[in-house]
Parts: structure tokens; sequence; C-alpha cells
């Protein structure tokens, strides 16, 4: 059997997907922004997606929905644009995010640092995992030109109190971004409740196709365009529409409102039943068991290194699961989130990240429960036969 289990990295496209997309790729290829009748069927495609985006994240039609190649380049476009637009000339000198971002966030903010001394404040988390928004008034100046701040981890998928924080940056004057790649098809989406001035998606985190992802900018808010060109995208981002790849995302985005409730009551009962079960194992921690999407646990066991274990359910029991976010799966350092919540080195170095999806079966549930339970006994033993013949070499030379 072979159970994915790191839907946070990515997730499988819906077939459903696929099937719209084919079309666009060689039977209606026109440009869309040709005016024959090549280009005004495509043009439809991409109207349509637009149209399920809007209603997806409850934008409104004078608001803008840009298409761009994923979250990273949302993310980096706010924070570079909006130091173009305010920071450059003078006028503010600051950004605030927080020590949980993605790297598309933090390596976007320490490039400015680095490069332009733009001061950046990164919000802490408390021992629960979570940003309380309180100490957002802490740091927000009439000086911050942006707050950006994710919706939903991606590494314990707990939701952080954006409204409440949207509403202490507006009264300072400064934007807001969030990064709600995690959001999606997890949780309600309504981005006129949040209140939020930018707001970023990457289609391939809700079972639609990698290399495509969205920002949307809220009406009466500018922000200057990185990709000078023939002004597509009402200028906002130049560069022939990658019709297919929108139409997947729309029709991925249509899908994911749909599944909401079966993310909500079904992937949340096998999640809830998951983490009960590895609970039950001695020494085990979860990160954040309140306010959280309803697909994540992220899990620390003590004594057993996160990479052996990932090793372990990989080759042993075909089982997909990440020690944290899979940009940073190479370096075997310690998990990011549990190091800023203040966690001791075992715990942080022991993570395991599951992440569910809607195509998570009752069946898979159980194999993945049985299997992490044998590879955690397993390795315990391993280590702890390992620290036996330690301390038998340690005391032997010392005799
Ligand atoms: N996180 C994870 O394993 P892109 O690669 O641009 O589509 O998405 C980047 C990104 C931005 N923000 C958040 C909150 C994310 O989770 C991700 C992608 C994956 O956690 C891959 S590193």
């Amino acid at each position: 059997m072979r159970v994915y289990a790191d839907n946070n990295a990515t997730t499988k496209v819906d077939e459903a997907v696929v099937e719209a997309m084919k079309p666009y790729f060689s039977e209606m290829y026109g440009n869309p922004n040709s005016l024959h009748k090549f280009g005004s069927e495509t043009h439809k495609g991409v109207a349509t997606a637009i149209d399920q985006i809007y209603s997806g994240i409850g934008a409104t039609d004078d608001d803008d929905v840009v298409f761009t190649s994923c979250a990273t380049e949302s993310n980096n476009w706010v924070i570079k644009s909006v130091w173009l637009d305010q920071i450059k000339n003078g006028e503010k000198n600051h950004i605030i995010t927080s020590e949980v971002e993605h790297p598309a966030t933090l390596s976007a903010c320490k490039y400015l640092e680095r490069e332009f001394d733009v001061k950046v404040t990164y919000l802490p988390v408390n021992s629960e995992g979570t940003i309380e928004a309180h100490t957002l008034k802490d740091f927000v100046t009439e000086k911050t030109a942006l707050v950006s701040i994710m919706l939903a981890n991606n590494e314990t998928g707990i939701i952080f109190p954006i409204k409440e924080m949207v509403e202490i940056a507006h009264q300072k004057g400064a934007l807001f971004h969030t990064d709600g790649v995690q959001a999606i098809g997890k949780i309600p989406v309504d981005v006129q409740d949040l209140g939020v001035d930018f707001f970023s998606m990457s289609a391939h985190k809700f079972h639609g196709p990698k290399g495509i992802g969205a920002l949307y900018i809220k009406s009466g808010v500018s922000l200057s365009p990185l990709f000078h060109g023939g002004s597509q995208m009402g200028g906002l981002r130049s560069g022939t529409l990658n019709v297919p790849y929108m139409v997947g995302m729309g029709k991925a985005m249509e899908l994911a409102v749909k599944s909401f409730p079966k993310m909500n009551v079904e992937v949340r009962r096998l999640r809830d039943k998951i983490e009960k079960a590895l609970l039950e194992l001695p020494d085990t921690f979860v990160v954040g068991k309140e306010n959280r999407t309803p697909n994540t646990i992220l899990i620390s066991i003590r004594g057993v290194e996160g990479e052996g274990m990932l090793w372990d359910l990989d080759k042993k029991f075909g089982i997909a699961a990440a020690t944290g976010s899979a940009c940073a799966s190479e370096d075997l350092e310690a998990n990011p989130v549990l190091e800023a919540i203040g966690a001791d080195e075992d715990l942080a170095h022991t993570a395991i990240r599951i992440s569910l999806s809607r195509y998570t079966t009752e069946e898979e549930a159980d194999y993945l429960i049985s299997s992490f339970k044998d590879a955690v006994i397993r390795l315990r033993g391993i280590s702890s036969s390992y620290a036996t013949v330690q301390a038998q070499n340690e005391a032997y030379s010392h005799k």
C-alpha cells in the first residue's frame, strides 16, 4: 500500500481539473488577447476561471485577482513592490512579518533588510504556536509600510488571527498581506471579511496544477507591477496568459469550495483519529491542538530523529510524510516552528508533519497509524540499544 500524507507540500491534480484543462492545449489554443475567434474562445475560459477564483475567496468585482506563477511570486511581488512604492522614496521604512512565515516571505524580507536597510520586525509565536494579535500593537507605527502574516501555517496548520491584525495595521496606515496558500480548500476564505489588502494563493495546494497561482489586490490599493510588457492582466502582470493552467486553477478552486464540508467533517475526523492514536505512544507531542486546518498534524516523538522516521515510513511502509516544509527538507535542521515556540532540541529534531487531503481514506489512515507505531517502536529500540552500547563502551574505557 502507498499513502500520500504530504498534502501541505503539494496535492494530486483532481481528474476533473485535468479534464477541464485538456481542450486548452491543442484545441483551443488561441491567444486570449487576440481578437479572432481562436482568441475569444480561450478568453471565455480565462473569464470563467477568474469568476471561479473571485467567488472562491469572496472578492468583489472591483477588486483585482491577478494570475501569477505561484505563491512565491505573489509574496515576492507584494513585498518588493511595497518597497518600490513606499520605502524606496523614504515615505516609510518598516515591514512586519512573523518568525514562522514560509521562506517565500521570509527570504524576500531578509533580502530587503540586507540590500536596502529596510527595518523588518519578525513577530514571535507563543508556546501554543500562534501569534497573539495584540503583539502587533507593540511594533506597528506610522512608518510601517506592510504587515505580512500568513493565514494558516504550513507546518502546524495553525490559523492566525488575521482579521484582528488587519484592524491594528490599518489603524496605523499599514497595508496588510496574507499568504493564504494553506487555507484554500481547508477553511472558508472571505477576503472581504478578513479585510486584507493582498492575498496569495498557489493552485497546486488545492488539487490544481503546479506553476500557477494568484494574487488578490483589494479595490483602491495600488501595487506596481514587477513584469512590464504587453499589459496583460490590466497591466499588473504582463506576459501571454497561461490559459490551460488558469482554467485548471479556476476549476480546482470551484471543487475546493464544494469539498469544504468534506474537509471539515470527514478529513478532520480522520486527522483526529490518527492524532489520538499516535499520541498513545509515550513521549509524543503535538503543536497547536485548537484552531488548526482540519488536515494537518505536526507531531514530535522524543528519541526518534525525524529524518530516520521519514526514511522508515517511506522505504519500509510506502508512506509519504515530511519533517516540515518541502523546500527546507534538504537541510537536516530543527523544525523552525518548534524552534520558534521554544521547544527543546530533541522535540525540534523529531518533528513529523502529516497532512491529509480529501482523497485520504479510512483504510489509509489505519495503515498510517499501525505503520507509524511500528516505526517508532523499532527506531526507539535501535536508539536505546545504541545508547546501551555507547554506555557500555564508555564504562569499559574508564576501567
Ligand atoms: N509550502 C510545504 O511543504 P509555491 O512553491 O510558490 O507554490 O508555494 C510556496 C509557499 C508559500 N507559502 C506557504 C504557506 C507555503 O506552504 C508554500 C509551499 C510547501 O510547506 C512547499 S515548501
